[in-house]
């Protein structure tokens, strides 16, 4: 991992030689731009966020009297998020991404619960960044399983409920599949047995109130759900980090604060210390200058392109894993994994999920209709050698 031999010059650079050896190492990264990327849930940050983000980038969040200004940025963003996913009294931070927000959930649920051998009831499709918590929180993990179209199964999960049970999460848009979890049944089985219902809608959060068809129950809506992951870095299209994590109300945030006596601000809940307030200003800027319309045309443009790419591959002889609900494609063929791998022969990078033994393909919005056809292009070729 380390590089031999690297160490700080006795002196420094010029600015045009320090530029020039950036560029050159950033010729390495992949660009967005190119719609090669077919496997990441971020994507080319909008204009503006990019410009907001220079404009505060010397902001910390985390210590606050110094920048009221990014503060309200915060505030004014974490307002819109709550209101679109119908929480009156939510509150809640813009932190560095789906992890810390699940992290922050589960240590609420969890300190709020009080019993000596906490357990979380996670579906078997939830994202990994749960392990890392488990790990962290000192959470026993104990999955339900999932019912026939991957969605966790409602009666699973209440059975999985024990004595020490401190939360229950249901996933909004699974990193793999892209599915929904019957939220509005978990949440039922979440007041039935009073514990905590946690929803990482870290992709779909941003996705599902913009669909143009059904959109199914999934936020503050429904009574049993306490907190929400939803992170603007995703379909947000924000510049990274920025991660959402949403509290039904302020009751909750006592059970996380840490007293930070000798700051501008007195306490602070989020577990990141130093926090940058350009992610807040980024969001913030991207929200105003989309709205609902502009989110509304985002996603229904990437839902075409998904339906494109559904189509064309299941035409092309391949099998969808399960009809996309949002902009997610998974599909297999009879060597899936071989076929990923010519894949990446060509230039595309799509991920190989051994979980389903399928291919996912991300559809994010830079990914545009030609770089779909041009996709399915490749993949008709590859199937006739
Ligand atoms: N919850 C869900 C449902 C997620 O999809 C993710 C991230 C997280 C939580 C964790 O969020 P952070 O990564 O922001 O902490 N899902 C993406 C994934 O696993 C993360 C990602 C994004 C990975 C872009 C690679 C990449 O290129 O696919």
């Amino acid at each position: 991992m380390r590089e031999e031999g690297l160490a700080l010059q006795p002196k420094g650079l010029s600015r045009k030689a320090v530029l020039a050896e950036l560029k050159k190492i950033r010729d390495q990264d992949q660009d967005y731009d190119e719609g090669r990327i077919l496997c990441s849930m971020c994507t080319k940050p909008h204009p503006l966020a990019e410009k907001a983000y220079q404009m505060f980038f010397e902001s910390n969040l985390g210590d606050q009297g110094l920048f009221p200004g990014s503060a309200q940025l915060e505030r004014e963003v974490i307002d819109q998020l709550a209101t679109l996913l119908h929480g009156e009294k939510a509150v809640g931070f813009i932190v560095s991404g789906g992890t810390e927000a699940n992290l922050m959930a589960l240590l609420a649920a969890r300190n709020m619960a009080k019993v000596n051998q906490p357990e979380v009831v996670l579906p078997q499709s939830a994202h990994f960044s749960f392990t890392k918590i488990c790990n962290l929180l000192n959470l026993k993990p104990v999955y339900a399983g999932l019912d026939s179209s991957f969605r966790v199964d409602a009666s699973e999960v209440e059975k999985c409920i024990s004595k020490n049970t401190v939360a229950i999460v249901g996933t909004a848009g699974t990193a793999e599949l892209g599915v929904i979890d019957p939220i509005e049944k978990l949440s039922e089985v979440a007041l039935r047995h009073n514990v905590f219902l946690h929803v990482d809608a870290a992709f779909g959060g941003l996705v599902i109130p913009f669909l143009a068809n059904a959109k199914p129950n999934f936020d503050f809506n429904l009574k049993g759900v306490k907190s929400i992951t939803v992170d603007p870095h995703k379909m947000g299209m924000v510049a990274i980090p920025a991660g959402g994590i949403l509290f039904k109300d302020d009751k909750m945030l006592d059970c996380i604060k840490t007293e930070t006596p000798y700051l501008t601000d007195k306490v602070q809940y989020t577990f990141v210390g130093t926090r940058t307030g350009a992610s807040a200003a980024s969001a913030w800027a991207v929200f105003k200058a989309l709205g609902m319309e502009g989110f509304q045309k985002v996603v229904g443009s990437c839902m075409k392109t998904t339906k494109l790419l559904a189509d064309g591959i299941e035409k092309a002889g391949f099998k969808l894993v399960v009809e996309p609900t949002l902009n997610i494609v998974a599909f297999r063929s009879e060597n899936t994994r071989g076929l990923a791998e010519k894949l990446r022969e060509r230039g595309w990078f799509v991920s190989y999920v051994p979980r389903y033994d399928c291919i996912r393909i991300v559809v994010m919005p830079h990914v545009k209709r030609k770089h779909a056809v041009a996709f399915l292009e490749d993949l008709r070729e590859i199937e006739k050698l």
